[in-house]
């Protein structure tokens, strides 16, 4: 697979005493998207971001957004999300019993379809959707809380959804990893076959730098980047 990586930034890591500001740095930085967490204290054990907050970075950027929906049940909400900007919607395949249904009402709403996989979850679940998705989230931490450890067995489940995506014809679909991208996970996830990266407090909102220069520095890395063979 070698598709041109795709730097994002979390929202929910941003300052949000001044959002402008960090807005205004991840533009001037080129980052590609902003990943949008939404959570509802109940899919997950925290809450976080909104359709209120997807249209208030909307009215100051053009940044794509892509959103994360960490909620059970999601269809509730998969029209609500397209219609506040998200150009990716991605569902957890742990939150409903109607995957595919959810996934097909995220492309009849004008979106892109995503599947997010808590790291317990096999592979052997996108079998049946691959061609209902265009992006799959491996999840390298388990969501609910930034600042995590990775867990490193989800190094190797993303080699596994790169090898699975290639040998069924699927090489279109990205592969996002969420959870710890550091500067130091960055190379063997890209190596693996990541191909969107959200970047949190261990890279993009790292507190030793500034945004430009780490959307600068996790290009760089991702540029060095030799494939596995
Ligand atoms: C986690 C959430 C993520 C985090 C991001 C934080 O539940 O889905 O998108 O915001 O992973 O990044 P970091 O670098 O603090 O782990
Ligand atoms: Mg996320």
């Amino acid at each position: 697979m070698n598709r041109p990586v795709k730097v994002e930034a979390s929202l929910a890591c941003a300052n949000f005493r001044n959002l402008e500001a960090d807005i205004e740095q991840l533009i001037a930085g080129g980052i590609d998207y902003l990943h949008i967490d939404i959570m509802d204290g109940r899919f997950v054990p925290n809450f976080a971001l909104d359709f209120g907050i997807m249209r208030t970075a909307r009215e100051l950027c053009d940044i794509p957004q892509e959103c994360h929906l960490m909620v059970a049940e999601p269809e509730r909400y998969i029209e609500k999300t397209v219609a506040s900007g998200a150009e990716y919607v991605a569902i957890h395949y742990e939150a409903t019993y109607h995957v595919q249904r959810a996934l097909r009402q995220i492309r009849d709403a004008g979106a892109k379809s995503g599947i997010a996989l808590n790291p317990a979850t096999p592979i052997t679940n996108l079998e049946y959707i691959l061609d209902d998705i265009d992006m799959v989230t491996v999840m390298t931490v388990n969501p609910g809380f930034s600042g995590q450890e990775l867990i490193p067995a989800m190094l190797c489940k993303i080699k596994d959804v790169s090898a699975l995506l290639s040998s069924t014809g699927h090489d279109h679909v990205e592969i996002q990893v969420d959870g710890n991208v550091s500067f130091e996970h960055i190379p063997a996830m890209v190596a693996a076959g990541a191909t969107m990266l959200v970047g949190g407090t261990s890279s993009i909102f790292h507190k030793d730098f500034s945004i430009g220069q780490a959307i600068a520095t996790v290009r760089e890395i991702v540029r060095e980047v030799k494939p596995f063979q």
